[in-house]
């Protein structure tokens, strides 16, 4: 049985993921964990591979459908080559993003159904849900500035998205932490890095035990 722990960090584009993906990673491993910090999609070779269809597809881009199967293929790789052998020896994984992008993304913003994308996951990746969600909630205006700031040349394929479908991601996203509180931590994504770091610290600390 694993002894290892799995947290996966969710939310809309530049809400901070990557950033406290990065000083979770570092706090665990400073309190001696092995911690394997890996992101979605993408944390293997093939999954990477997968990625760069997704994000960088040119012309009209892909269908609802063969999105959703490049996401659960990308992350079959990812689960059976680096996610399962990192718990199985005891390792903590922090990844970012993980299941609950696709229901958000591809069910919520896309409107596949729940059954079928829980399905495409079961198949997949044998149903792995992480121990612990964090969900780092930024209004809106706050990420747009942000990645006004930092994408210079503009988003990539999903997150160029309108208005209208990253609002139903948000919403989604806030429904699953609503209907399962006991995996979900919801994290204020507001106030300085470091601020936003204490807070994730404090919801992990459970985790411990
Ligand atoms: N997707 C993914 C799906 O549709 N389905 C799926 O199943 C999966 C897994 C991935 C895309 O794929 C989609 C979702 C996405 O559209 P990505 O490039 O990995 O693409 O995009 P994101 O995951 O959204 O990553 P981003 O880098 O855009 O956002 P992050 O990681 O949330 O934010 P971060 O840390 O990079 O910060 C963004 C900017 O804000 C600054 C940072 O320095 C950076 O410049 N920042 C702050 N500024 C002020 N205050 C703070 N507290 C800040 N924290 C960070």
């Amino acid at each position: 049985m694993s002894s290892g722990r799995f947290i996966a960090l969710e939310g809309g584009e530049g809400t901070g993921k990557s950033t406290q993906s990065r000083l979770l990673a570092e706090a665990l491993r400073a309190s001696g964990h092995e911690v394997v910090q890996t992101r979605e999609p993408g944390g293997t070779a093939g999954a990477e591979a997968i990625r760069a269809l997704l994000l960088g597809v040119e012309g009209e881009g892909w269908g609802a459908r063969a999105e959703a199967l490049l996401f659960a293929a990308a992350r079959a790789d990812h689960v059976e080559r680096l996610i399962r052998p990192a718990l199985a020896r005891g390792a903590w994984v922090v990844c970012d993003r993980f299941i609950d992008s696709t229901r958000a993304y591809q069910g919520g913003g896309g409107g596949l159904s729940e059954e079928d994308l829980l399905t495409l996951h079961r198949i997949g990746s044998e149903g792995l849900l992480p121990d612990l969600t964090l969900l780092i909630e930024v209004p809106p205006q706050e990420t747009a500035r942000r990645l006004a700031a930092r994408d210079l040349d503009g988003p990539d394929r999903i997150g160029g998205r309108g208005e209208a479908y990253h609002a139903r991601v948000s919403a989604s996203f806030a429904g699953y932490a609503e209907a399962e509180p006991e995996r979900f931590a919801r994290i204020d994504g507001l106030g300085e890095p470091e601020a936003i770091h204490r807070r994730i610290m404090d919801a992990v600390a459970g985790l411990a035990s």
